[in-house]
């Protein structure tokens, strides 16, 4: 007892220290050695997660490994648009909802994939074009993105937009086809559905500098500077026998953007050289103190979707293989995440509210839109004026041939001209200067709406 508190003085007086001198600390001192793979990452204040195939969460010999070695999992398919909508406007998270119950009860945190991507789309949206398209687009995401809301760390909200080979351009697809704004769309939607899930855009073929990652990464600096929402780039890194020599710039390029990165889907080619390609990525994200996680796709090498690659950590008894050895030293030996960001990362830079906050009594609301040839996504800001809240009321009215066809955080009545918009239960008390949410999304023009708050 005594010895603890003595080094928790010492610890105390280092961190004071090094905080009044701007110093960056790094919490290694005193973490003991984990000895599963959650447990070391989380030492280094990481996830380490793994694909789940959800219909084998039954299967004991394999919850066995899950439960025990991650801290972190995401659907292999079942949040994917094919899964959970299957039918336009007919959703069912069923799979979904399983896995997250799962998670929660074990501790573990949870990565959504994927909101919008061209493959496993459901046949009716594969039929669809234009500006049908883009509302269906922007619905789906709202609406899954809205179902999870508090429960998804990360979110990847778009995956795997961009063109192989060295174009570094985007790739075709129905979703490119309605607009190169799809994407930041997509990011609107869902910070707006979900405005505490970490947003990521997520792709392959991207594991060191190359013309796609350098098309992704222009695509995140562009996103930055006008205030799109995007919070994280997800790096796949399906790999083969060997590693690109700027793996670890690549992440860290990104970092400095002012992202988070991830390895989301890692697996490796089986051969001499897996175990060490397998250490090799683990140093490097340890290494870059935005890469703040690592995902396996998949457990045993017989779940994953490579067959014969023997692509995983385990093989298909569940017997740790030399990889997994690696993986684990990797972590223990790397650094942990600073406790203070660096000085290079700019802070987000989200578009500015049409109007100030009030500072006297009532409410104020403002909007911002995110806008589409034939329809529009609004974000509202409720800001309680002095005297708080009990319940508020947002007006807008909309421009002619516009109407409202979805509300989330709030209750619409009405649906074109002047619509109103009423707290819901759990954001109708605001203390002074608190700001409530909510959002809808139209089709039609949403230009020019300046939105009225009455409180109660
Ligand atoms: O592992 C997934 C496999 O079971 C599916 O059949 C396949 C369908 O396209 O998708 C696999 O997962 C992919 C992931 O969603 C996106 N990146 C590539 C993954 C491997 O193909």
């Amino acid at each position: 007892m005594k010895h603890r508190r003595v080094l928790r003085a010492a610890v105390t007086i280092a961190v004071t220290g090094a905080l009044a001198t701007g110093m960056t600390m790094v919490l290694t001192t005193g973490a003991s050695a984990g000895t599963t793979l959650g447990a070391a990452a989380a030492e280094k204040g990481r996830y380490f997660g793994a694909a789940v195939a959800v219909n084998k969460l039954s299967t004991s010999a394999y919850t066995t490994i899950l439960n025990r070695e991650f801290n972190s999992v995401v659907a292999e398919n079942e949040m994917k648009w094919a899964s959970n909508e299957p039918q336009q406007g007919v959703f069912n998270h069923s799979s979904g909802d399983r896995l997250v119950s799962h998670a929660q009860a074990n501790g573990m945190s949870v990565r959504g994939h994927t909101l919008l991507w061209h493959a496993q789309q459901p046949g009716w949206a594969q039929g669809m074009s234009g500006s049908a398209l883009r509302n269906a687009a922007i619905n789906h995401v709202t609406q899954v993105a809205s179902h999870y809301r508090g429960k998804i760390h990360s979110w990847d909200v778009v995956n795997e937009a961009f063109a192989d080979g060295g174009s570094g351009g985007r790739r075709d697809s129905n979703l490119q086809r309605t607009g190169n704004d799809w994407i930041e769309a997509a990011f609107r939607a869902a910070r707006a559905a979900d405005p505490g899930a970490k947003l990521c855009y997520n792709d392959y073929n991207t594991d060191g500098i190359n013309a796609k990652s350098t098309g992704i990464y222009n695509m995140v600096r562009d996103f930055k500077s006008r205030g799109v929402p995007i919070d994280c780039v997800g790096f796949q890194s399906h790999l083969g026998t060997s590693l690109a020599s700027d793996y670890q710039a690549n992440l860290q390029r990104f970092a400095d953007l002012g992202v988070d990165v991830q390895i989301t889907e890692l697996d490796v080619m089986t051969g001499g050289n897996q175990a060490n390609i397998f250490g090799a990525v683990t140093r490097a994200c340890l290494a870059v103190s935005r890469c703040t996680g690592i995902t396996t796709w998949g457990v045993r090498d017989c779940d994953s979707w490579r067959g014969s690659d023997n692509a995983l950590l385990f093989d298909c008894n569940g017997n740790k293989k030399a990889a997994y050895t690696n993986v684990l030293n990797a972590l223990n030996a790397g650094p942990g995440i600073p406790t203070t960001p660096p000085t290079t990362t700019p802070p987000p830079t989200d578009p500015p509210p049409t109007t100030p906050p009030p500072t006297t009594g009532g409410c104020s609301a403002s909007v911002s839109l995110n806008s589409w040839n034939g329809g529009f996504v609004a974000s509202v800001k409720v800001t309680a004026g002095s005297a708080g809240t009990n319940g508020w009321n947002v007006s807008v009215t909309l421009p002619s041939g516009a109407s409202v066809t979805n509300t989330w955080s709030a209750t619409a009545s009405g649906s074109s001209g002047t619509v109103r918009f009423a707290s819901v239960d759990y954001n109708s008390r605001l203390t002074a200067g608190q700001v409530a949410e909510f959002g809808f999304q139209g089709t039609g023009s949403g230009a020019g709406m300046t939105p009225t708050c009455t409180a109660s």
